[in-house]
């Protein structure tokens, strides 16, 4: 059986069929003749190969690691176990929110493959941003997933012993976690080797990295991200880790999955809806032609938090089982009060989290190693810098005075003034 299961070896067009034939779990899904199935490479993000497979009978995704960042190439090695880690965070996200994530059919370690279920029609949901298409129901279903996953994944929920020795599995993902440290909180913030910036932003790049508050204040959102393992993360919940069709969102690519707090998802999908809502000139047919759609975005915004808050709460009244703010403390002693106030702190924290956590990646995005298509795509470099200054500024907003900013209202309207206002 090709050598599934041998040596690591990554898989080509030619060679998938004749090597993934073998595995029952793939010929249930598409027959055991192989002579009918086609491959086709799609990957299109910054480190894997991704295949779709097909045959009469249906298709399915076959990822598979390689052992190097694939956007830079085989100078910057990176552990192949990385497929080890997405495989388990699929499963657990699976069991916290399911029909969310992609089924997963087969796991083979060794080859760091992952033969998982294909989404069609689906699109990538960065590419519809850049399309300006809506799609209802996306808010609901990325509020809920994040407040169903990292509730039930955090120590409000999960068995002490199961936690820990989760903790300890995902720990291992050392180089995953490195990537985000580097790239994420600290390149941004000097001139590192791998940062990239559009010319015309010089200037306002200048400005931040001499910016003390903005300094200090990323610092304290990475030691965060380092030390509070509150729960387990996606760790890379941008709008290319999302799924859309007309009726249905999906949420992918869990490979930086990692214990940490519960802000950084939210924050990180947040600040990429924010980025895109400020790149929609760059993508408008006439001066303004998608002021609509830009308002479309900021009320996804909006919702996503408002479901994510209600979700969270519900689990808070009825599914904490965890170590944490036990019921024995609070129920079950009359102290339902005390529980709604232990309630509102934590989810305080975790707003004033996701606001840091969504600055610094829209910082990131715009000044360090890989960047969002939603500006890329934008061929006037000028129009292209209007768009990621206001980024900038937003991000930096966040990031400075996260705790000054009580309502996601207030939050949008600085987003509406600075795109009106600001520029490089
Ligand atoms: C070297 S990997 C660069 C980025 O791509 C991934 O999608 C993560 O966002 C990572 O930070
Ligand atoms: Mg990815």
């Amino acid at each position: 059986m090709g050598n599934i299961g041998g040596t690591y070896e990554p898989l080509s067009v030619k060679t998938l069929a004749g090597r993934l034939g073998p595995v029952t779990a793939i010929s249930n899904r598409l027959g055991a003749d192989i002579s009918t199935w086609t491959s086709k490479e799609i990957g299109d993000g910054n480190l894997n190969l991704v295949f779709i497979v097909s045959s009469p009978l249906g298709s399915v995704i076959v990822k598979q690691a390689l052992p190097y960042v694939r956007l830079v190439g085989d100078s910057w090695p990176l552990p192949l176990k990385r497929s080890f880690f997405e495989y388990h965070a699929l499963v657990r996200q699976a069991g916290r929110d399911p029909g969310t994530v992609p089924e997963v059919y087969h796991f083979d370690e060794t080859q760091a493959i992952i033969v998982m279920e294909f989404f069609t029609p689906h699109k990538i949901l960065r590419h519809s941003l850049i399309a300006g298409e809506k799609h209802p129901g996306l808010a609901e279903v990325l509020g809920l997933f994040c407040a169903r996953t990292l509730f039930r994944g955090s120590d409000l929920c999960m068995d002490t012993a199961k936690r820990k020795a989760d903790v300890a599995l995902f720990a291992e993902s050392v180089e995953l976690c490195d990537i985000t440290e580097t790239l994420v909180f600290s390149d941004p913030y000097f001139n590192a080797e791998r940062n990239h910036h559009t010319r015309q932003l010089d200037r306002l790049v200048a400005e931040l990295r001499a910016d003390i508050d903005l300094k200090v204040e990323s610092q304290h959102l990475k030691s965060k991200f380092c030390n509070n393992a509150e729960t387990l993360l996606h760790g890379d919940f941008h709008t290319g880790s999302v799924m859309v069709s007309e009726s249905e969102t999906k949420v992918i690519d869990p490979e930086f999955a990692l214990y940490g707090p519960m802000g950084f998802d939210t924050g990180m999908l947040l600040g990429n809806f924010w980025m895109a809502y400020f790149a929609q000139p760059g993508h408008a047919d006439t001066p303004g032609g998608r002021a609509a759609y830009q308002g479309w975005i900021l009320g996804v915004v909006e919702e996503i938090w408002a479901v994510f808050s209600a979700e969270f709460s519900r689990l808070w009244r009825e599914e904490r089982s965890g170590i944490l703010y036990q019921q024995t403390l609070f129920e079950d002693q009359g102290h339902r009060l005390a529980s709604e106030q232990a309630l509102a702190h934590r989810l305080q924290h975790i707003w004033q989290d996701t606001l840091g956590f969504a600055g610094v990646e829209m910082i990131r995005r715009t000044l360090s190693l890989a960047h969002i298509a939603e500006n890329d795509t934008i061929e006037n470099e000028e129009l292209r810098a209007d768009c990621e200054a206001r980024g900038l500024r937003l991000g930096r907003q966040l990031v400075v005075n996260r705790c000054r900013l009580h309502s996601m209202a207030t939050v949008n309207d600085l987003a509406r003034i600075i795109a009106k206002e600001a520029k490089q």
